[in-house]
């Protein structure tokens, strides 16, 4: 850690650990990995990577000791923020936090819960969704395999993170009820920095921005009659206004240049021929700001 340069932590080694390092690169922050394997360096920028677990994250950033972390909204939400501010949403790592039962079991919504064993990874995300709920219940904080718990007896339902549901699935679990959404996030330590370092630290939260505005967003072009020009602008899926130019040598038909920030898929193309369009080009949009 160095007084004069940013600190972003990050997970060391899991789920979120490559798709952190394709974001941070995403940014335009050149990473060296070195021998050093708790920091990495970035070579073109003040800035260094914290290698670490992701439960030890919010910690590390809520004490300062990180300027910025990486990690799940569930693992932050468990531990606690602290004065902590979530930046952004990083639109990777989605999960939901939900409570399962086993199947057949008549679940009626929370009030079913009362006076059972719920086995957990996160007691204190569960503790509040129980008490938001006026419902007293047990529980059973597990570090792993929270799945299997009913078969071994040890609690009756459980509240783990889902994301195909093929673990609940496998062991003859069914999601009745959702706790938390959840996705990587940027958090930002609530810490004074020097000028320099602050600029660093905005530009850092600038290009994040970037990054994620430009995930899945497409550029679109096409030609069209100008007459159809209501109906297009209807069709293109979150676009603002697009941009319209004259053909050369045409006055009834213009180049309509617009960003979408959906996906643009075939049916969507299809509709905008209806319509009237021609020649119609989607591209990928690397950055935006
Ligand atoms: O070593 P370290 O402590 O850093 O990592 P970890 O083992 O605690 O966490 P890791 O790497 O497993 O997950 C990191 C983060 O990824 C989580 O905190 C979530 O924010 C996010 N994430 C996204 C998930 C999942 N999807 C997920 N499916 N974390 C865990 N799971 C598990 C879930 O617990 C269950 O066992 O996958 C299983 C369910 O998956 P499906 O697809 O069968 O529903
Ligand atoms: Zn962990």
């Amino acid at each position: 850690m160095s007084a004069d340069r940013i600190c972003i932590a990050m997970q060391k080694s899991g789920r979120l650990a490559d798709k952190s390092l394709e974001m941070i690169q995403a940014a335009g922050l050149r990473v060296m990995k070195g021998a050093n394997d708790l920091f990495y360096r970035v070579e073109n920028a003040p800035v260094d990577l914290l290698r670490v677990r992701d439960d030890d994250i919010p910690t590390f950033v809520a004490d300062g000791v990180a300027d910025f972390g990486i990690v799940g909204l569930n693992v932050l939400e468990e531990h606690g923020k602290g004065a902590s501010e979530v930046v952004m949403p990083l639109g990777f790592g989605k999960c939901d936090l939900k409570i399962a039962t086993p199947i057949g079991f008549d679940y009626k919504g929370p009030g079913s819960l009362n006076g059972l064993r719920i086995a957990t990874s996160y007691p204190n995300v569960l503790g509040k969704f129980l008490a938001d709920n006026g419902v007293s219940a047990d529980i059973v904080t597990l570090s792993g395999a929270v799945e299997v718990a009913p078969r071994l007896k040890l609690a009756n339902v459980i509240c783990d993170l889902v994301s195909t549901g093929a673990t609940l699935e496998a062991n003859g679990l069914v999601a009745v009820e959702p706790v938390l959404k959840s996705e990587a996030v940027l958090v930002r330590a609530p810490k004074q920095l020097s000028p320099e370092l602050d600029k660093v630290a905005e530009s850092v939260v600038q290009r994040f921005r970037g990054v994620t505005a430009s995930q899945g967003a497409k550029y679109v072009m096409m030609n069209a009659p100008r007459s159809a020009l209501p109906k297009i602008s209807e069709i293109l899926p979150g676009a603002g206004a697009p941009t319209i130019t004259p053909l050369a040598g045409r006055d009834d038909a213009v180049a309509v240049h617009a960003v979408c920030q959906e996906n643009v898929f075939w049916e969507t193309l299809e509709r905008l021929k209806a319509a009237g369009a021609s020649a119609i080009l989607v591209l990928p949009i690397e950055k935006m700001m």
